[in-house]
């Protein structure tokens, strides 16, 4: 990488070349993925990588990362709850610690370890079990009490002045936190290098189905037949889905962030608190990164509101209360497609060669390469791998559920 910099340097002020290329439209491709995030891009760059299956176009519909990709808080972790889920993020973890490495594109992934704080007897409960779970999976994660607390960030008020003391929490320090646009540009560069189609702009308005089989997807820009297509949106899985004629368990609900002007570093740990709301993480560039619950009504909006930004300072406050002077500098919000059970669908639908790889909720950044991993595996072989198994559509109609709610770091 440093001798890319030093070629960079020597070349004067010629410009880079493009990480991706724009390329015709294709009337036919292999596979059709909708949806240019870090999943979709994921998924196209194993197919290409592990599989040598290239002819594969990337459908975004604004520009790639516009979605959930360039919207979420950055955190990578493990620590869920259910042995299912940790396996399959724990998977993410170690994908995403040779990320930098596989991408050949630094993607900044900072090991910083991560604190959920646990404000209720109920709480230093699930915290114990989400520990063992984690333990007995192999994950790093342990109960950790109100002294260690304050030695790993020092910042924050252990004392029992605040309405809601902090009793306990759940350290895990695989935990961080990453460049999220690196993560979405390196595959993107990567798989387009193996001859992976990026179409932007390119927005899919039907999905051709005949005798229970895909056959192609309408666009913006023209028709493409495909026998294999990803879904592999969020925000609008439901909406693909249903052109398609597949129903999903999916309700969509506006998640909102911020950031605060840049900082001194002073926090360098990720703090979590499910029973206050709100998650804070301190960037490269010295900024507070926070989020609080999901919005309370199911909507597509992204708009920002000043009910948020109170309520956000509120709690902020009560964990860091020197922080009060600090001015928030811009808040967003993305969507989040929740199910029933808090975990994710993925693979394959009563329609042939239609996959999904939705319903993310507020997990979704987090499992972008094991996600597209493991559907590349599944598109190429056709066989569900197990670590999918579990997160299977039919899984509503079997009643076998995966319950994350407890592992969860939004309020919902
Ligand atoms: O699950 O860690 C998480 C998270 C943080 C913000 C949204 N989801």
């Amino acid at each position: 990488m440093s001798f890319k910099l030093l070629r960079q340097a020597l070349n004067g002020n010629r410009p880079l070349p493009r990480m991706w290329r724009e390329h015709p439209l294709k009337d036919r491709y292999d596979v059709v993925i909708i949806g240019g995030g870090a999943h979709g891009l994921a998924c196209a760059y194993y197919l290409a990588q592990e599989y040598g299956i290239t002819d594969v176009a990337v459908l975004e519909k604004r520009y790639i990362g516009s979605g959930g990709s360039g919207r979420n808080t950055t955190i990578i972790r493990s620590n869920y709850l259910t042995p299912e889920g940790v396996n399959f993020y724990d998977e993410s973890v170690k994908l995403y610690e040779q990320l930098s490495v596989d991408l050949d594109f630094n993607v900044m992934f900072s090991q910083r370890g991560h604190l959920t704080l646990a404000h209720t007897d109920g709480a230093v409960r699930t915290m114990r079990r989400r520990a063992e779970v984690n333990q007995i999976q192999g994950v790093n994660s342990r109960l950790i009490w109100p002294a260690e607390i304050k030695q790993l960030c020092p910042p924050i008020d252990v004392s029992d002045h605040p309405r809601y003391p902090i009793l306990g929490a759940l350290y895990h320090p695989p935990g961080g936190i990453i460049r999220h646009d690196a993560v979405v540009w390196g595959y993107a560069h990567q798989a387009d290098t193996r001859g992976v189609h990026i179409h932007q702009l390119t927005e899919v308005t039907g999905i051709l189905v005949q005798d229970g089989r895909v056959t192609g997807v309408e666009t913006t820009r023209g028709r493409i037949k495909t026998g294999m297509v990803l879904n592999a949106t969020a925000g609008w899985c439901t909406t693909i889905a249903d052109m398609a004629g597949v129903r999903l368990p999916v309700t969509t609900f506006p998640l909102q962030a911020c950031v605060t002007e840049p900082l001194k570093p002073f926090l360098d740990v990720i703090i979590v608190s499910g029973s206050l709301h709100v998650y804070v993480s301190q960037s490269d560039r010295g900024e507070l990164v926070m989020g609080a619950a999901v919005d309370p009504f199911a909507s597509y909006s992204m708009r920002g509101s000043l009910a948020f930004t109170e309520g956000i300072a509120g709690h902020m406050l009560e964990l860091f209360p020197a922080l009060h002077h600090v001015r928030i500098l811009r808040q967003w919000a993305g969507l989040c497609d929740m199910t029933p059970d808090f975990s994710p669908i993925m693979g394959v639908t009563p329609v042939e060669g239609f996959l999904v790889d939705v319903g993310w909720g507020t997990y979704g950044f987090k499992a972008s390469p094991v996600s597209g991993k493991r559907m590349a595996e599944l598109i190429a072989t056709g066989r569900t791998p197990d670590l999918l198994h579990p997160f299977r559509l039919a899984r509503f109609a079997e009643n076998d559920l995966v319950g994350e709610k407890g592992a969860a770091s939004v309020g919902h």
